[in-house]
């Protein structure tokens, strides 16, 4: 028995190490790998030891994440110095230069300090040298945010990766470390605040035990340089102060909040702010008082500034009772105003006019408020891209819009003050539902920090962090990241389609759902289409959406087959370039995006033995969930038009597999993530 127990003993300890290298994905793109003895000696003769300035809680963390990473890639830590410089003018940016003797990182703050070292992390991971370095770099916009759309109970909104990671029962007696590893990887990509709850709020999180809890979560976050941010309920004079009403204007509402901003600065001195979402889909607003969004941002707001706390206000509204075609409220509703807000209010504004699609033209309101601040928010998690199982690289998305001219003297990147998207971050082991959405996570982040930087080259990034520098391995999974957000469009929404996701839940295909209560909740209010054609006319003979673009912008929408059926509505049998009709073309994308899904797992498989089993297996098996799915898009989708233009296929086409009442029967009551 005691040899017994030896032997066991032995062959756990054994274990140990091969466990601690499991490759479950919680490490994320901060694996740090062992390098092999050849990649290591390019490090040689660098110096050693670490030197850093009397210690702060951010120079602390910054000294043991390089002691960790290099320690872990080389076996040993260069010669670093650490020094807080004024030469440096951005107060988060830094400097590394490097000559024989070792390797300088000078940056005016300690997160300067921290983000330096993620660079020089970053450069040995991707084995880049690191004998004559002399980098400059600091972000482009300074907000940088990560918007959790969490809910106090777990329960996380259009979240597909288990619960929400904040453990507010536990919370604050029990700080997971779990937190400590969130940050790191937020500092890591410069992501520098985080919205802790849904934009759906609950006015119970400004309460004072709560308040605690926010704190302690507050407080784990802060060495990485990251500042927490609270989502507002309009309405919590009334939920929490028993005050008759939330009236913006009312000195009683006013006195309450800005008690309310005292307290919560003393409980969390660098607080960030508020995010609110009020008079949106039921959410309470200053216009339940016949107030305008600006005189409820600045009551906010005028709570705060005393503090240096900001408002983040969402121009994501739509009115229940509007007949105006949904795409164009926002900009109606918010244009006016320009420069009637204060200068602690920042005008939070979805990439696209409608939501969160596939594939959207950028918002108008970008460039056409030059008197407002202006922040550009993204959706990381994929509500209306295929959930987790669906590979969608969300950098070329952003690319797309941040890179777009907007006809006023700039792109979208151009007019921003700030980036916050929707987090993709939960409780499951792998953090994002998926190993390939860890991509979009870490893609936001460099593109808050430069919303002009190439979505490729953040992808090839990624792809060596998180798989590792063997080149077919990085060279593929870059390939397919770059086809796959085309593929998600041409098999869910090709040619300007869009919202014609299932109802609630937004998963899988209901283009023939047009008896919701709200007009603008049902997919064919978007698709239009009928025997003779298909699509929304937004040109003048329409809503004229197109005339809230300039003219420059609006002509060079107008033009593309890219977003064809979100501006026009077009017979099936119009011309398109590719000498097809509309709805042979139509076709030809659906199968286009089929098509492509196949060769993403073809390329997958190529890397069997390359890859470690535990990751491998699971996006085998993801992927084909997606092909799968795309298949059941292009099949509906396609009896669904077929059941009302009566055209045949085009040759060689495949027919749908099944009939289109099979795929309307389709139900998913317990679909994922829904608005609760
Ligand atoms: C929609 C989501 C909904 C959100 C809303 C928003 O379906 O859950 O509350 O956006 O951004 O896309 O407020």
């Amino acid at each position: 028995m005691p040899l017994f127990r030896t032997l066991l003993l032995a062959a756990l300890l054994l274990l140990v190490p091969a466990m601690a290298q499991a490759e479950d994905g919680y490490a994320l793109w901060l694996r740090y790998r062992p390098l092999a003895p050849a990649e290591q000696a390019k490090y040689r003769g660098l110096g050693s030891g670490i030197v850093a300035p009397a210690g702060s809680p951010t120079v602390d963390a910054t000294v043991g994440e390089l002691q960790r990473g290099l320690g872990a890639m080389l076996g040993r830590t260069p010669g670093i110095t650490l020094v807080r410089s004024n030469r440096i003018a951005d107060p988060e940016g830094y400097a590394i230069r490097s000559d024989k003797r070792g390797i300088r990182i000078e940056a005016r703050s300690d997160v300067g300090l921290l983000y330096g070292a993620f660079r020089l992390l970053r450069m040995v991971q991707t084995l880049q040298p690191l004998d004559h370095v002399n980098i400059a770099d600091a972000p482009k916009l300074k907000l940088r945010l990560l918007d959790h759309w969490d809910n106090l109970d777990r329960h996380v909104e259009r979240g597909y990766s288990g619960e929400s990671i904040w453990d507010w029962q536990k919370l604050p007696g029990w700080k997971d470390p779990r937190y400590t590893d969130y940050a790191r990887a937020n500092a890591s990509v410069g992501i520098n605040g985080a919205v802790l709850n849904n934009v759906n709020s609950n006015a119970d999180i400004l309460r004072p035990e709560w308040l605690a809890k926010v704190a302690a979560v507050a407080e784990m976050l802060r060495p990485w340089g990251i500042k927490v941010y609270l989502s507002a309920r309009f309405s919590a004079p009334i939920e929490l102060g028993k005050l008759p009403t939330a009236d913006p204007l009312d000195p009683s509402v006013r006195a309450w909040w800005k008690a309310k901003g005292d307290e919560i600065y003393r409980t969390i001195p660098d607080f960030g702010g508020f995010l609110v979402k009020a008079n949106s889909e039921g959410q309470p607003g200053p216009q339940d008082y016949k107030r305008s969004h600006a005189d409820g941002a600045n009551m906010l707001a005028d709570a705060l500034a005393p503090h240096g706390g900001i408002v983040m206000w969402r121009a994501f509204v739509y009115a229940s009772d509007a007949k105006e075609d949904r795409a164009k409220q926002a900009y109606d509703e918010f244009r006016p105003l320009d420069g009637a807000f204060r200068p602690n209010v920042i005008l939070q504004v979805k990439n696209g006019p409608v939501d969160f699609q596939p594939r959207e033209p950028f918002h108008p309101l970008f460039g056409a408020m030059p008197k407002t601040r202006l922040m550009f928010e993204g959706q990381i998690t994929k509500e209306y891209l295929g959930f987790a199982t669906h590979i969608a690289w969300l950098g070329d998305l952003w690319e797309e819009a941040l890179s777009a001219d907007t006809g006023r003297g700039s792109t979208v990147a151009g007019t921003l003050s700030g980036m916050a998207g929707v987090s993709n971050v939960g409780s499951d082991r792998n953090w994002s539902g998926s190993h390939f959405d860890q991509a979009n996570w870490y893609a936001f982040g460099r593109l808050a920090w430069d919303p002009q930087a190439r979505a490729a080259d953040i992808a090839g990034d990624w792809a060596r962090m998180t798989f590792g520098n063997d080149r077919e391995v990085a060279g593929t999974v870059t390939a397919m990241l770059a086809a796959s957000r085309q593929a998600v469009v041409d098999y869910m929404t090709p040619l300007g389609l869009h919202h014609v996701m299932g109802t609630g839940h937004h998963y899988g295909p209901a283009l023939w759902v047009g008896d919701l209560a709200r007009p603008e909740w049902n997919p064919a209010y978007y698709h239009r289409a009928d025997a003779r054609g298909i699509g929304f006319d937004r040109t003048s003979t329409g809503s004229n959406a197109l005339a809230q673009y300039a003219p420059e912008a609006a002509r060079r929408l107008a033009e593309s087959e890219d977003y064809l059926l979100w501006f026009h509505h077009a017979p099936w049998q119009r011309p398109m370039r590719s000498g097809r009709t509309l709805w042979d073309e139509l076709v030809f994308r659906y199968d286009r995006g089929v098509a492509a899904v196949g060769t993403m797992r073809r390329q997958w498989a190529g890397l069997a033995g390359k890859v470690d089993a535990e990751r491998f297996e699971q996006v085998a098996a993801f992927l084909s969930i997606q092909e799968e799915e795309a298949r059941w898009w292009r099949d509906a989708s396609i009896a669904y038009w077929q059941s009302l233009n009566r055209l045949p296929l085009p040759a060689g086409a495949a027919p749908p597999a099944h009939p289109l009442a099979w795929y309307q029967a389709l139900s998913f009551p317990y679909a994922p993530g829904q608005a609760k």
